[in-house]
Formats: structure tokens, C-alpha cells, sequence
């Protein structure tokens, strides 16, 4: 199994509905609180700096799509619970609120969730949601390696229970910890991605 992932190529950076690509390809999109590490984890998945990726909470602000071969685009969405120039979003977050009801080609929602913190209620809302819509979801635990090995055990288990409390069934094995530093977990993600479009 591959350690990354092959021939990702950044494509565009949309704004508005009507620059969204219409070419059908279907999308695994990456979802998560701001700074939770989605554009880190486009540039740990790729080996490559193709997302841009800051300290900043709000960092991206667009909708950025990475063509991935030619089976599918990671689609890194800008990052919520991001309340500072609020106005200057308004309209955007908007957007990206409705995205999963554009009737986009969608093979799945990644919902990227910080090892250290227990899932918000904008996580858990986001993952009902999607379970609603009938949207196929995994979770991916990030930021492993500011964690010793135990407490990335004990934490993982603390946020497992807390979805199943909230009702929200994911399979273990859609379930993935990862670090967008070490690199840990990245070949797992890896080898499932591949798997979704060469069976
Ligand atoms: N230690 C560690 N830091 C990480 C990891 N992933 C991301 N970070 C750091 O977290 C910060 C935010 O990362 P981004 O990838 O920009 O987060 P984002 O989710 O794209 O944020 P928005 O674009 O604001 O929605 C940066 O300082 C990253 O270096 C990780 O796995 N481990
Ligand atoms: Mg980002």
C-alpha cells in the first residue's frame, strides 16, 4: 500500500456557486472546525504544499478543490466556529452551509475532529446532519502526535462514546487517527481512499 497519495493536483479556489466544477467527479470532502488541520492533511495525504495552512483560525477562506488522479477531488471547505471579521463571512459561510445540499456528487464526508478536545456541538450537528441526508461519513482524529500513545487511546475512546452517546453510529473502521506532522495514520487514510475508487 501506498504511502500517499499519487498525482494531486491543486484545480481551484471557488467563491460562489457558479464557479463550482460541474465535470462530475464525486468528492470526498473534508469538514471540520477551523484549524482542526484540513489543509494540512490535503498536503500529508498528497506529500506535497498544495494547501495553504496557518496558525490563523480561518486560514482558508474559499472552497478549494485537489484533483486526485483522475478518480475523485479532496475538497478542503473553509473551517467553522470561526466567529472574528464575521461580516466579512456572513455570505460565504452561507455558502458552505449549504453545500451538502447542492446535490454535489459526494462519495463522502471526512469529519476532522482535534484528538485533544471532545467533538463541539457544531461537530456532532455536522454529523447528524449528514446522517440525515444519508451522506456516508468517517471521522479522522487529528493532531495524534501532541499526545502520548495512552492518552491518544484514552482520548479516542472518550470521543467514540461520546458520538455513540449522541446516537451517531460510524463503524470502527471509519474511524481514523492521524498526524498531519509524523505522518502516523496517513497510510491507513491512504489505502481507504484508494479502496472508495479502485475497489
Ligand atoms: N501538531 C500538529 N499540528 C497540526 C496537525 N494538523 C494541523 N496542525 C496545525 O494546526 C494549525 C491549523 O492547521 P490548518 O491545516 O491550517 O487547519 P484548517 O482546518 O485548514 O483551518 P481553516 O483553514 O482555518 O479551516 C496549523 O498550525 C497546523 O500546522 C497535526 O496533525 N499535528
Ligand atoms: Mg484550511
Amino acid at each position: 500500500m501506498a504511502q500517499i497519495l499519487e498525482n494531486v493536483h491543486f484545480i481551484k479556489a471557488v467563491r460562489q456557486e457558479n464557479e463550482l466544477p460541474q465535470d462530475g467527479l464525486p468528492e470526498i470532502v473534508l469538514a471540520g472546525r477551523s484549524n482542526v488541520g484540513k489543509s494540512s492533511l490535503v498536503n500529508a495525504l498528497s506529500g506535497q504544499r498544495l494547501s495553504r495552512v496557518s496558525q490563523t483560525p480561518g486560514k482558508t477562506q474559499q472552497i478549494l478543490y485537489f484533483r486526485v488522479g483522475t478518480d475523485f477531488y479532496l475538497t478542503d471547505l473553509p473551517g467553522y466556529g470561526y466567529t472574528k471579521a464575521k461580516d466579512a463571512r456572513q455570505g460565504f459561510s452561507g455558502f458552505v452551509d449549504r453545500y451538502f445540499s447542492l446535490d454535489r456528487p459526494i462519495h463522502a464526508v471526512a469529519l476532522l475532529l482535534d484528538l485533544r478536545l471532545l467533538p463541539s456541538a457544531q461537530d456532532l450537528q455536522m454529523l447528524s446532519y449528514l446522517a440525515e441526508k444519508a451522506l456516508p461519513a468517517i471521522v479522522i482524529l487529528t493532531k495524534g502526535d501532541k499526545l502520548s500513545r495512552s492518552q491518544r487511546l484514552q482520548q479516542s475512546g472518550l470521543i467514540t462514546a461520546q458520538l455513540q452517546r449522541a446516537g451517531l453510529n460510524l463503524d470502527k473502521a471509519d474511524i481514523f487517527a492521524v498526524s498531519n506532522r509524523s505522518g502516523e495514520g496517513i497510510a491507513a487514510l491512504t489505502g481507504w481512499l484508494k479502496k472508495q475508487f479502485r475497489p
